[in-house]
């Protein structure tokens, strides 16, 4: 008699998976584990742990519900081996199935492992594309093609014929495709933010809290409150709550910051669409539908739905079109490490300090606080690529490797020499204070240029600019910053050096 295992890993949690369709419920296994190196291979936000242990838990209980057998091995199990091979090793010992079936994973590192299962297990391990994406792997490697240069815009468009979203016919829904000019506004100081739903810890979200707590006491993070849904059930309820109440102002003060206030119009969805909670589709269903019944505008629901068939498929696409080499490369030959504050959040530092506390509280922050705060002092601090991402991959409950590194590696550091942005996303303090009220209550002034009152992005702007000279004035989107930079006074620039120098030496 043939049995199938199906492996569903922590972020695979969708009924449609494709390792699960044509699944026998009478006959076949399901087949989840808690393993330590997934935990540890770095060494995750504690929220992020809990997270995706209750999801797991209950995404086993509904498919027991309909009758599906599931071996689930908990973390504490005597008997686990703490890896996805060994785990799959017992269990192919244990049910002695004929085949095994898995979705291609998010990861190259588990992707190496799958490779690696198809030789050694003796039976067929198959491994299914991952349908959840928009984009398959290999459509996205026909649409790079020999392209030395990806530009979201032009994939993004494909994506809206693709798909039909915001499609009328052949032509864009409002008549352009992208409304992002008008989404840069700060936030006006009465503006009434919308309430965000939580979600009570139920008794399986507490059991894994325990567990959480025990085992990976030394992680970052704070364990609690734990806010985030656990089902689809609760994923769908998010949704439906920020589509009814944030989705309105997501466009307007999508780049907008506010001190303690750490959610502003934003979805909060990232866990569950990357987890498989919710999919991209249904997402941007949604929100179009919204639209159409009047009930937000364009630019907030083209905003929103750019970023997920936009900016979402496209740094996948370059993920797997490009690993393992896009992991490696150093554009901007950046060294110094992660300065301790990344980790404590004790730093003079307004800016800094706000949203490495928001990290720490939720496992979150929003898009802005990441690239135009973390990631600009990073970049702008020449931390080293590796340090950075293990950070963002750690601290954030959304973070898997596909999406952490292209945003990092591409998008904030230019490690990548431009394969995913025309030009480093560098700021001086300027924007920070134009973009939030984070400035106000700070040791520093972003209006000074120099001495110890000085905002430290603003010599390390020029700092950065003048230690990269060879590299980025090549670029002609850096044109403008280095012809101001050719008429500074060579007394202008020793002040950027020393106060740089002062500085680097003081946080390393
Ligand atoms: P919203 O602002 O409401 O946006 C809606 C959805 O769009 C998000 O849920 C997300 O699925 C998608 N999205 C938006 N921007 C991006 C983007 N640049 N890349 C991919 N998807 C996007 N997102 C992750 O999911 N995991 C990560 O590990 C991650 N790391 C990041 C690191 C850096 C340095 C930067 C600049 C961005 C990173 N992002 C990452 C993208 C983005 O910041 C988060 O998706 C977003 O903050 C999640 O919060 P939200 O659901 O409230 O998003
Ligand atoms: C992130 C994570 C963690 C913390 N733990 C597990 C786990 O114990 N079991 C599991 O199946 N998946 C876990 N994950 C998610 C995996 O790391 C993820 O599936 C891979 O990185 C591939 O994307
Ligand atoms: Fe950040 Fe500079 Fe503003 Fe302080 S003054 S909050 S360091 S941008």
């Amino acid at each position: 008699m043939s049995r199938s295992l199906r492996f569903v890993l922590g972020d695979q949690l969708t009924r449609g998976l494709s390792s699960l369709a044509g699944l026998d419920a009478a006959n076949d296994i399901v087949l989840m584990v808690e393993v330590q190196a997934e935990a540890t291979y770095v060494r995750h936000h504690r929220q992020k742990i809990a997270f995706l242990f209750s999801a797991m838990r209950h995404f086993a209980e509904s498919l027991r519900l309909e009758g599906i057998t599931v071996d689930y091995v908990r973390l504490d199990d005597p008997a686990n081996t703490h890896s996805f091979t060994g785990e799959l090793e017992r269990a192919v010992a244990r049910h002695a199935p004929t085949e095994v079936f898995v979705t291609e994973p998010g990861e190259w590192r588990v992707w190496e492992m799958m490779l690696d299962w198809r030789e050694n297990f003796g039976i067929p391990v198959h491994i299914r594309a991952d349908d959840r994406f928009i984009c398959s792997r290999d459509a996205f490697a026909a649409w790079a093609g020999e392209r030395r240069q990806y530009r979201m815009e032009f994939f993004y468009r494909e994506m809206r014929r693709q798909t039909g979203l915001l499609m009328a016919g052949d032509e864009p829904e409002g008549g352009q495709w992208n409304f992002d000019h008008d989404n840069r506004k700060p936030l006006p100081e009465e503006i009434k933010l919308p309430p965000r739903l939580r979600f009570e810890p139920d008794a399986v979200t507490r059991d894994v809290l325990d567990l959480v707590a025990e085992h990976f006491a030394d992680h970052f993070g704070d364990l609690e409150p734990f806010g985030w849904g656990v089902t689809r059930h609760e994923a769908l309820a998010a949704l439906g709550d920020f589509i009814a109440h944030g989705l309105t102002g997501f466009g307007d003060y999508q780049d907008a910051m506010r001190k303690g206030e750490d959610f502003l119009f934003h979805g909060m969805i990232s866990p569950y669409l990357n987890a498989g909670l919710l999919t991209a589709r249904e997402v941007c269903e949604r929100a179009e539908q919204a639209w159409r019944q009047g009930k937000a505008p364009l630019n907030a629901v083209e905003g929103f739905i750019r970023q997920i068939i936009g900016w979402r498929e496209f740094v996948r696409g370059i993920y797997w079109t490009r690993m393992p080499d896009y992991a490696r490369t150093n554009h901007l030959n950046a060294t110094r490490p992660l300065p301790a504050f990344f980790w404590t959040g004790e730093t003079e530092m307004t800016c800094l300090r706000e949203c490495i506390r928001t990290s720490r509280q939720h496992a979150y922050a929003h898009h802005i606080q990441r690239l135009m705060v973390t990631g600009n002092f990073a970049l702008l601090a020449g931390i080293a690529p590796r340090e950075i991402e293990e950070w963002y991959l750690i601290v954030y409950a959304d973070a898997y490797e596909w999406v952490e590194l292209p945003n990092v590696h591409g998008m904030v550091l230019h490690a990548d020499g431009g394969l995913l942005g025309s030009k480093p996303y560098a700021a001086s303090g300027a924007y920070i204070d134009r973009m939030s009220d984070y400035c106000g209550g700070c040791v520093y002034d972003p209006a000074v240029k120099h001495g110890p009152k000085a905002c430290p992005f603003n010599f390390l702007y020029w700092h950065f600019l003048i230690g990269n000279e060879a590299v980025l004035t090549r670029n002609p989107r850096m044109a403008m910053p280095y012809r101001t930079l050719a008429k500074m006074t060579a007394a202008r620039k020793d002040a950027i050096i020393a106060d740089s120098a002062r500085f680097l030496a003081e946080i390393a």
